[in-house]
């Protein structure tokens, strides 16, 4: 039988883009039935993320890939720069030097978890049959050459909503092991709207019994529910891979969930109807009520306790249906209960229309030019998330004739996606008050997971290179030609994607 074509990749041909690569085309690497995996001595995360990596290579080369600290042609080390101290890391935790020569592949990074990123790099670096799940024939080349590499921002997000439609455990890790592969890090899960609660939370047990059951969601299509245990499965799981949970419990609009489970957080005290459309900005806490903040404290302790990342995100948005004083009071009573469970508060930039603390994090989302509440957060010191409806909402139709998605902020084809700049979006929100970027998956249109991955490929994988690759090395038309590549390795993943007309597929 004759050898199958080699397939070699460029060093370069990576998503998110390196911020360095030399290539050496003398120097390439080939992994062999004997290649072993070497870890840094005495790191069980190293040996962990040594373990990852065989783990991914396994089932396409057949091969064994034993990993251990002794000796191995893949290193992977905890030691930026060679000199033998971990403790120096000018690219920062999530920064790595990648060095691929004839004889093996060497990995040095500050921390785990660029050993990690480093990892996702490894693996695009390999022919596109190294994401088959059966012993494929390939010559697995990987390009020789050096890669130095690290983030231009430390948050670069995506989010789901669970709330519209839900997700279980599995489906929500699926969706994680996608995206890590684009270097994302944070999951903000949209957990509480009008249509569900999908969280379990002690002592108020018919959020999740009434409002996270039969029924609810956009269409009665989406039941289902977080337990405490679901959620910390969940949490474990993304921090395996690097990944921060942000729960987001939407307040004080977005709850009519909360009070069809409980009509005291009316103003009447009377249920509303259960809702399963699609309208939003007619539901409201209460603000100068008390029951409001105990239900609220109760919540925010709870969520708090369950999650080990800073942030907990509490929504803001849309609050048409509160009074601007209302809406005052109620952010200026939350904002200090989410300081005393020791969480950093996250908020839709509306919230940055009251007076944050430093601390504070804006998340714009919307699609105009300017917002002076966001510009004035950021002037005092706030960090900005940023995530234009009109570049990075992946609920978005990708052409008017393009379903699941909505419409409302345009439509949004792979170079919308890709072409622009999150620090020149928002006059007063440059490049230092930006924390990073995020693209949120609303689901009131989506029905499976299938939907969910049809929308957020191809389209995730440029809002990551916006969130991690310097500024200099955008440029569309390479990444057209570097996302081509993935529709042979999301087939082999079984990972659905919109086959957008305007990148040239292999
Ligand atoms: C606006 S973006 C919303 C959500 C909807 C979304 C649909 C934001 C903070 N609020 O309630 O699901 O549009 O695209």
């Amino acid at each position: 039988m004759s050898e199958p074509a080699i397939q070699r990749r460029g060093l370069g041909d990576v998503i998110p883009v390196p911020a360095e690569v030399r290539p050496d085309p003398a120097a390439d690497f080939t992994l062999g039935e004997g290649t072993a995996i070497r870890t840094a001595p005495g790191s069980a995360e190293a040996r962990r993320i040594g373990d990852h990596l065989a783990t991914l290579l396994r089932p396409a080369t057949g091969y064994a890939l034993p990993v251990g600290e002794e000796s191995g042609e893949i290193a992977l080390l905890l030691d930026p720069d060679g000199d033998g101290d971990a403790d120096d890391d000018e690219d920062g935790d999530e920064g790595y030097r990648l060095e691929i020569g004839a004889s093996g592949v060497t990995v040095r990074a500050a921390a785990p978890a660029g050993l990690f990123a480093a990892v996702q790099t490894l693996r695009q670096l390999l022919p596109a049959a190294i994401d088959a799940t059966t012993p494929q024939r390939e010559a697995w080349v990987l390009p020789g050459g050096q890669i130095v590499d690290r983030p231009r921002f430390a948050y670069r997000g995506a989010m789901l909503d669970i709330a519209r439609h839900f997700f279980t455990v599995a489906e929500i890790k699926a969706y994680i092991d996608s995206l890590v592969q684009f270097k994302i890090n944070h999951l903000h899960l949209h957990l509480t709207d009008d249509q569900g609660w999908r969280l379990e939370i002690d002592g108020w047990p018919r959020l999740t019994e009434i409002s996270g059951g039969e029924g609810t969601g956009v269409d009665g299509a989406g039941p289902g529910y977080l337990t405490r245990e679901d959620y910390t499965e969940l949490v474990g799981y993304a921090a395996e891979r690097f990944v921060t949970i942000v729960p987001e419990i939407d307040m004080p609009g977005h709850v009519n969930a909360a009070q069809v489970a409980y009509p005291e957080l009316t103003a009447d005290g009377v249920a509303p109807a259960p809702r399963t459309d699609m309208e939003v900005g007619y539901s409201s806490l209460v603000a100068d009520k008390e029951e409001t903040y105990a239900f609220v404290e109760d919540v925010v302790r709870e969520v708090a306790a369950l999650t080990p990342g800073p942030y907990l995100h509490i929504g803001g948005d849309e609050a048409q249906a509160t009074t601007a004083e209302d809406y005052r009071t109620f952010i200026q009573r939350v904002l200090p209960l989410v300081a005393k469970y020791g969480k950093r508060v996250v908020g839709w930039h509306e919230m940055a229309g009251v007076e944050l603390p430093e601390t504070a994090i804006a998340q714009y989302w919307r699609i105009e030019a300017t917002d002076e509440g966001t510009a004035r957060a950021a002037e005092n010191g706030s960090k900005v998330i940023i995530s234009p409806a009109d570049r990075t909402y992946l609920d978005m139709r990708y052409t008017p004739d393009t379903r699941p998605g909505l419409d409302w902020a345009g439509v949004i084809d792979v170079q919308r996606a890709y072409d622009w700049d999150p620090a020149d979006r928002l006059p007063g929100v440059g490049e230092e008050s930006l924390l990073g970027v995020e693209a949120p998956l609303w689901s009131e249109t989506l029905r499976s997971l299938t939907d969910a991955q049809t929308m957020t490929y191809p389209r995730l994988p440029a809002v990551a290179e916006i969130g991690w690759s310097p500024r200099e090395t955008h440029d569309w038309e390479s990444f057209q030609r570097r996302l081509a590549a993935f529709a042979p390795r999301w087939r082999h993943q079984g990972v659905a994607f919109h086959p957008s007309p305007e990148i040239p597929w292999s």
